[in-house]
């Protein structure tokens, strides 16, 4: 039996399949998913634009992680909720006459996903896809899981996620340090052996670790998916920068669909 823990150099269509196939798969990179010259043309002219209004978290975005504003209490959500459309517009604008990749992406699972794809709605407002996220020198993600559903019931979805994957495009790569690296630990079983993060699901001690399971040096111009319901961490970029469009994709039971969101 297969049980391969990366699948590299295929396309979309090939990865979204074995990540949904094969239970230890943990990551798939699709190489070239945004072409050299659109890659060109955004560190030359998109990624100086849509980041002049960015601000600092553990990586520098011009927006804030959708879980962050609902973190932030109801005036922090209700002026996401606000701001979204503009946000998915701006970038939208940014690319032309290129495709914006992350319509490229929504497009293409809304495409595959059985019952289809749409953004995360919430209080029927869509949410953003395409957080364009800037690791500086020096920045980095302390190991941790990604989950919407840790986020239940306060959220109150209504959609149950058997799967969420973190989608990550890159445009820019430093020339050290910004690995991906992936551990096949799920949430539960690093409760089970009482190893608990900074918080609830960030900041795990990387000493307490083993070696990870797989690592990954990005390339520019790869699509680089994640099943964030593993362990990953983003080691420190060290040299140049790490600038990527990312997001989440949840893959609901029945025939709800997929849902997209940064
Ligand atoms: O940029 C990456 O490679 C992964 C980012 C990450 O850790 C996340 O989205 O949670």
């Amino acid at each position: 039996m297969n049980s391969r823990s990366i699948i590299s150099g295929v396309d979309l269509t090939t990865a979204y399949d074995a990540l949904i196939g094969e239970p230890s798969l943990l990551v798939a990179r699709i190489p070239g998913y945004i072409p050299a010259d659109v890659c060109a043309y955004a560190r030359g002219h998109i990624i100086p634009e849509i980041m002049r209004n960015s601000s600092r978290r553990i990586y520098r975005s011009q927006v804030e992680a959708f879980t962050d504003a609902f973190r932030n209490g109801e005036q922090a959500i209700e002026s996401y909720l606000e701001r979204a459309p503009r946000v998915i517009r701006e970038l939208r604008e940014a690319f032309h006459p290129y495709a914006n990749p992350a319509d490229t992406f929504r497009s293409e699972i809304e495409e595959l996903a059985p019952y289809g794809a749409q953004l995360l709605r919430f209080r029927r407002r869509p949410v953003v896809f395409g957080m364009m996220r800037s690791w500086d020198p020096l920045l980095e993600a302390l190991p941790h899981f990604d989950m919407l559903s840790e986020f239940n019931p306060a959220l109150d979805l209504e959609l149950e996620f058997f799967e969420q994957f973190g989608v990550n495009m890159h445009l820019e790569a430093p020339c050290r340090g910004g690995e991906l690296n992936v551990w096949d630990k799920t949430l539960d079983s690093m409760r089970e052996v009482g190893v608990s993060g900074e918080n609830k699901t960030y900041g795990f001690d990387p000493a307490r670790l083993p070696e990870p399971d797989v690592t990954i040096r990005p390339s520019v111009g790869d699509l680089i998916i994640v099943k964030s319901t593993r362990l990953h961490s983003v080691s420190k970029t060290d040299r140049g920068r790490r600038v990527t469009i990312s997001g989440f994709l949840g893959l609901t039971r029945g025939k709800i669909g997929a849902r997209l969101w940064s």
